[in-house]
């Protein structure tokens, strides 16, 4: 059976978590990291020389990197549902994975621990309202290209809504200051009526 390493409260682990369930996969989430611990041992290292969060083995196969793992579970189980076959029409709704971990993953995790994370006398609200701001001028990019279409991926949901769907939870949920985004809120609305959505990542914030 599929297991997936990592604790569910993690941004990261819940792309895994939610991709699999959309695939209805079966799994086995062994809970590591954070307080949970296990991801600095040898056995774990030896998965992931990372000590990170999310990682899989799958038939043998281990593999981190939580958005090649998206990637990797819709090309095995998801050919005709969250895998793109087309080239061009793949790479337009990939760029959106990688874009969300290399432009929203850290101001949002300033915006998050400086919400959720951290005891009100440990927060850095300058830290927050840098993220904020930086975070609001990445969301509207998503914003303006969700006003054509109903899905970073296209027509139809697939493996580019997944990461920046685990943000949006997040973003959209936190008590902050938000801009208004009307089509990345209808997105987020489309992507909350999805089964596999709500159960992987709709969990509580900490
Ligand atoms: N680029 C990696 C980043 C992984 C990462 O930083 N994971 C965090 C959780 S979101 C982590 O492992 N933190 C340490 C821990 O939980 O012990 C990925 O996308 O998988």
């Amino acid at each position: 059976m599929l297991k997936i390493w990592g604790r569910g409260n993690s941004t990261n682990v819940k792309k895994a978590l939610w991709a699999a369930k959309e695939l209805s996969i079966p799994y086995e989430n062994i809970p590591a990291g954070g307080a949970y611990g296990i991801v600095a041992s040898p056995e774990y290292r030896a998965i992931n020389p990372n000590s990170r969060v999310p990682a899989i083995e799958d038939d043998g196969f281990a593999l981190w990197e939580s958005n090649t793992i998206v990637r990797y579970l819709a090309a095995k189980y998801g050919k005709s549902t969250l895998h793109i076959e087309d080239a061009a029409a793949r790479a337009s709704a990939e760029k959106w994975m990688d874009w969300a971990t290399s432009s929203i993953a850290i101001p949002f995790r300033d915006v998050f621990w400086n919400t959720v994370r951290l005891a009100p006398d440990q927060q850095d609200h300058a830290a927050k309202d840098k993220g904020l701001a930086e975070c609001s001028a990445m969301f509207a990019i998503a914003d303006a290209a969700l006003a054509s279409e109903p899905y970073l991926s296209g027509a139809d949901f697939g493996v580019g809504d997944i990461p920046l769907g685990c943000f949006a939870y997040a973003w959209f949920e936190m008590p902050i200051k938000r801009p208004d985004h009307p089509h990345l809120f209808a997105w987020y609305e489309r992507l909350k009526s999805r089964p596999a959505y709500r159960k992987a990542v709709m969990t509580p914030l900490t």
